[in-house]
């Protein structure tokens, strides 16, 4: 058993061993090869690429299909424990296993007291990457999971009504009826106990925002979660080793956390037809000049090998009949817009990069009077959120987010997500080769002034003041990185009604790119349960 989830299958157990024993051996190759080499080139029936939350569901399904796939991901695989005996650093001691090849971590919070607080680390192919795109920047988890090994774990299904403004086109009968508890089963979503959190130190941060939130007039709820909260309960009492205790978040949970390698991609690598293949960029998408040749392949790939300073060792290519991509909302769109930009997929239409948005994200932080103690050790799985969504004016869902500094900083911070309708869009810039996203900071306007109508009624209702000294600078309010890109590819506008890129057989979006920019809610749960659907009627109507 993983903490209260059902025993577990054999499948799964056939997987996460092909994980461990892979990690152990020191190989970036999970999974036995379904890939056959035709001269310089290999070939796969299917490749997804990247291994987050739409990349996870597709690749289960396909080796459910009996459809041989191989999986590319960029980062590593994280299994193998260092010299500490961890496999992740916390975000107190980060290490080179904390960013993606950075010399110095970044984190959200850049300054305390107006004093800088990153470090300096070796450059690694580490897990947390912060992308830059002037006026905002991106975080994406890298390796293999994506962003479950890195977020915050808030497993929230989105109000059906917010659900259905965004996919106007998708039956959110069906979506609520099948495919989000699927998506919840699949996940391994569980709830926390009421009297526990009621009691407990580690949430004591929440209750005390709670509280102002009544005094406020303001409704919270709990948060469900995909890290285990038994598993919590049992850090607090010190009868396991310590995790969300133990300031684990940002950079990799040791334990505790159902991160995709425990549950989507170890019932993929269980099947015995999915491999995953680590250290490995895609870099280019191009049609096969060869159709109708070894399985019928459509498109090749060119593939860079990493090494863990992130120098290219190899390159290869592979070919494919069926290509997923799942490399995330940004990942996914630079693929497409380089193929398209660079005559390689010329036919790719106008719609890509465009629907990007940060999914309204916002965060702010208010100073405590001296007797409300938020405590020096703080879960850092976000429990708890004032659900402010059906406010008329100023639509906001702010989690109560930790500080976990193991010391009393009476400080509580919160990350909303805000109803912005502005949008972004993204474009191939040939020069450097790369994806570059156009959002000014304008853009943030209208989150701004959501979240300050909100959190100036706490501050009054409990006379209590922001923080200005946070984010580097004298702001209340940062708005320049979001944890929740979403679009570039959106769903029934740069794709069909289920992700197939139109024009091109054979090529399908799956992952958050389909997303218009602004869901309401933290977003994984609404990836993966649309990528379910989105999979079925694929592996129905095209792969059979
Ligand atoms: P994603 O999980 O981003 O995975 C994409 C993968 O593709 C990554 O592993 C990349 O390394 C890889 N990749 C990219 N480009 C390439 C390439 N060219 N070649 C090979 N591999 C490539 O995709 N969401 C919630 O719902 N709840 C939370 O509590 C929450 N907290 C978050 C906290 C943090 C710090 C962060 C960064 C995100 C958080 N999110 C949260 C967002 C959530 O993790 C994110 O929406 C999903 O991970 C996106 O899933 P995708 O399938 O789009």
């Amino acid at each position: 058993m993983i903490g209260n989830m059902n025993p577990i299958s054999r499948r799964r157990l056939l997987g996460l061993v092909a994980l461990n024993s892979a990690a152990a051996l020191g190989l970036d190759i999970v999974g036995s090869g379904p890939a056959a080499a035709t001269g310089r080139r290999e070939y796969s029936p299917a490749v997804v690429v990247g291994t987050g939350y739409g990349a996870a569901v597709t690749a289960l399904r396909l080796g459910e299909a009996g459809i041989p796939t191989i999986m590319l991901e960029m980062g590593r695989l994280w299994d193998t424990p260092g010299a500490d005996g961890r496999v992740f650093s916390d975000m107190l001691h980060p290490d080179r296993r904390s960013m993606w090849l950075k010399q110095r971590t970044e984190l959200p919070l850049a300054s305390f007291l107006w004093f800088g607080i990153d470090r300096r680390i070796e450059r690694y192919t580490g897990v947390l990457d912060r992308v830059h795109h002037g006026d905002m920047s991106v975080y994406v988890g890298r390796g293999v999971g994506g962003g479950s090994l890195v977020n915050g774990a808030m497993a929230v299904t989105p109000k059906r009504a917010t659900f259905a403004e965004a996919f106007p086109r998708v039956d959110a009968d069906e979506m609520y009826r099948v495919y989000f508890p699927r998506a919840r089963e699949g996940l391994g979503v569980n709830h926390i106990d009421p009297q526990w959190f009621a009691a407990c130190e580690a949430y004591r941060y929440a209750r005390v925002s709670g509280k102002h939130a009544e005094r406020a007039g303001l409704t919270t709820r709990f948060v469900p979660s995909v890290y285990d909260f038994d598993y919590l309960r049992r850090e607090e009492e010190r009868a396991v080793p310590r995790s969300a205790l133990a300031s684990e978040v940002i950079f990799g949970n040791n334990h505790g956390k159902r991160s995709l390698d425990r549950t989507y991609l170890a019932d993929a690598l269980g099947t015995g037809l999915v491999s995953i293949q680590a250290l490995r960029h895609v870099r280019a998408i191009e049609r096969c000049g060869r159709p109708g040749g070894r399985g019928g392949a459509r498109y090749v790939l060119t593939v860079d090998e990493l090494d863990t300073t992130g120098r290219r060792v190899a390159t290869r290519q592979l070919a494919t009949r069926h290509l997923f991509l799942g490399a995330g909302s940004l990942g996914t769109t630079e693929l497409l817009l380089r193929a398209r930009d660079t005559g390689a997929l010329p036919d790719l239409g106008g719609e890509i990069g465009q629907g990007w948005g940060p999914n309204g994200n916002v965060m702010t932080a208010r100073a405590n009077h001296a007797w409300d103690r938020t405590g020096a050790t703080q879960s850092g799985m976000p429990a708890l959120a004032i659900d402010a969504w059906d406010d008329p004016r100023h639509p906001v869902f702010a989690e109560v987010a930790p500080m976990p500094a193991g010391v009393e900083l009476w400080v509580s911070l919160y990350l909303a997500i805000t109803r912005n309708p502005e949008r972004g869009h993204v474009v191939y810039d040939a020069t450097s080769d790369r994806a570059v996203l156009r959002w000014d900071a304008s853009n943030a306007q209208p989150s701004v002034q959501a979240a300050k109508a909100l959190f100036d009624r706490l501050n009054a209702a409990n006379h209590t003041a922001y923080r200005a000294d946070l984010f580097g600078d004298t702001r209340t309010f940062e708005t320049r990185f979001t944890y929740h890109p979403l679009g570039g590819a959106v769903l029934g506008v740069a794709t069909d009604d289920y992700g197939r890129v139109p024009g091109h057989p054979g090529l399908y979006v799956t992952d958050s790119a389909l997303v218009p920019g602004n869901l309401g809610v933290n977003p994984f749960v609404t990836i993966t349960a649309l990528a379910e659907r989105n999979i079925e009627r694929i592996v129905a109507e095209d792969l059979r």
